[in-house]
């Protein structure tokens, strides 16, 4: 089974050869290069047909082109379809693949999965080194920004609202939400994020929130936060009678640390959230909680979103810590996941099917609910859910018993509790600390694949982990 977000067919099936970072597919060369061909280490999965001949006929294909094949794996035939996968590692010129996996086609059943491997030929990927590689078990996930377009899944909420909402019951929210979700649902990267005329109630529920909290930032919000918030008034319109815009926020955060917006209709699961950070998109919700509870809403916000999280993606190591985590958590496996995962409550197990992976617990237990220690031993909050809720940041500053130094193999462990305050929090001596931890744990869990993000191009370059 996988969860909501991983399309292991699209994997498995995708003809679709990956774009070389920087270059244009279509572009190549009609040298029909007989000679050899130098280039880059490049992995190609593929299925044969079960045929007398076909691998010796697939494998024609690379000496026809002039390209010299490195290594090859067959995986163990699958029984039920009598099909066998091969992964052939060739040295080729990343612009020669569409033609490469063109001319394949003709010959096996399907070609599965390319990827470029850029850190030279000295490496040798390898599928038999990591035992937990299976090609039936690989996850679908973004591999260029726009790919965001296919990652959207709001698990909970939505333009449908969980029967204890507090907007549950108010047809009129209902139906407002639904615009909302209509923005969301349209959009496709590249476009300008709408820009939204929010009613007089919402802009008063606004003010409510921002005026609470404000006083409360000044006393409880870490120097990182306070830092950025001059900016946001000058240029995103952060006021008391205004709801900022998501794209004009989105526009100053680009510059600022290369984060942009996205609008989304709700709850994003945790699976495609963390994968946009990847990319440095933020998704943002655009509707605002409902006001009979402007101090505490179980699901995210707009206020969640421009006064828990875009202050701080304003700040360069911050947005970095965030983008290493998105990166970590891509193509997480089942099996990472289900290692992971811990038994939580019912709440857990309806929204979070198979996706409490790793990066999603300190994900969490940093970025939403984090604490940094003061030099003066006081404690300074940066995680969002709390700098968004007014009562739930009461609480957690005045309860000094749950309050835990993050450990990542402690805080993995912690429940995530969605729709009332946490049991715990977890601080750090600082954001490098946290960075820091982090690494080291996503470092030490052993994947099939490492992912490095090239900015030129905003895609993820797949390496092969041998
Ligand atoms: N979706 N819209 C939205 N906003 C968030 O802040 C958000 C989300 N989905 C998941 C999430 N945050 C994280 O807290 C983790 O569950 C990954
Ligand atoms: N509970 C938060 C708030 O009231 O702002 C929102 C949580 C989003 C994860
Ligand atoms: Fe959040």
């Amino acid at each position: 089974t996988s969860g909501p977000a991983s399309h292991p067919n699209l994997a498995r099936h995708s003809s679709a050869p990956p774009e070389p970072p920087g270059l244009a597919i279509g572009g190549v060369s009609q040298d029909n290069g007989r000679q050899h061909s130098p280039g880059e280490r490049i992995s190609i999965i593929f299925t044969l047909r079960n045929q007398v001949g076909n691998l010796a006929r697939a494998l024609q294909v690379f000496q026809e082109l002039g390209i010299n094949v490195l290594h090859l794996e067959l995986s163990p035939l699958e029984t039920g379809t009598n099909q066998a996968d091969v992964l052939v590692d060739v040295e080729c010129d990343p612009r020669r693949l569409d033609q490469v996996v063109k001319m394949l086609n003709r010959e096996v059943a399907s070609v599965n999965y390319t990827s470029v491997n850029t850190q030279g030929l000295s490496r040798a990927p390898s599928l038999s080194a990591c035992s937990s590689f299976d090609f039936g078990d690989m996850v679908w996930f973004p591999r260029k920004i726009s790919d965001l377009d296919k990652a959207q899944n709001v698990l909970m909420y939505g333009s449908d609202l969980d029967a204890d909402h507090p907007g549950f019951k108010d047809p009129v929210y209902r139906k407002r939400r639904e615009q909302f979700s209509a923005i969301a649902n349209n959009f496709k990267h590249g476009n300008p994020i709408p820009r939204v005329q929010y009613t007089p109630e919402e802009v008063k529920t606004w003010g409510t929130v921002f005026l609470e909290l404000h006083r409360l930032y000044v006393l409880h919000a870490v120097p990182e936060y306070m830092e950025t918030w001059p900016e946001l008034e000058k240029y995103c319109g952060y006021r008391v009678d205004n709801v900022p815009q998501l794209q004009d926020v989105s526009v100053y955060l680009k510059r600022k640390t290369g984060f942009q917006l996205r609008p989304v209709a709700g709850y994003l699961s945790p699976r495609d959230f963390l994968s946009g950070l990847a990319f440095r998109v933020f998704h943002c919700t655009q509707y605002i909680r409902h006001s009979s509870d402007p101090f505490y809403t179980p699901e995210p916000d707009c206020c969640h979103e421009l006064l828990g999280h875009m202050p701080l993606l304003a700040n360069s190591s911050f947005a970095q810590f965030s983008q290493e985590i998105g990166l970590a958590s891509l193509g997480a496996s089942d099996a990472d996941i289900e290692k992971l995962a811990t038994v939580g409550t019912p709440i857990l197990l309806v929204c979070f099917p198979l996706l409490v992976l790793f990066s999603l617990k300190l994900y969490f237990f940093t970025v939403e609910f984090g604490l940094c220690k003061q030099a003066d031993s006081t404690f300074k909050v940066y995680g969002a859910g709390l700098l968004s809720s007014v009562a739930e940041l009461q609480h957690a500053i005045s309860a000094d018993n749950k309050i835990k130094k993050f450990d990542p193999e402690v805080t993995c462990q912690e429940e995530c509790i969605i729709t009332s305050y946490q049991n715990a929090y977890y601080y750090t001596d600082s954001f490098e600390e946290a960075k820091e931890q982090m690494r080291a744990f996503a470092e030490s869990i052993q994947r099939p694949f490492g992912v490095r993000y090239n900015p030129y191009t905003m895609s993820v370059e797949v390496l092969s982990n041998a």
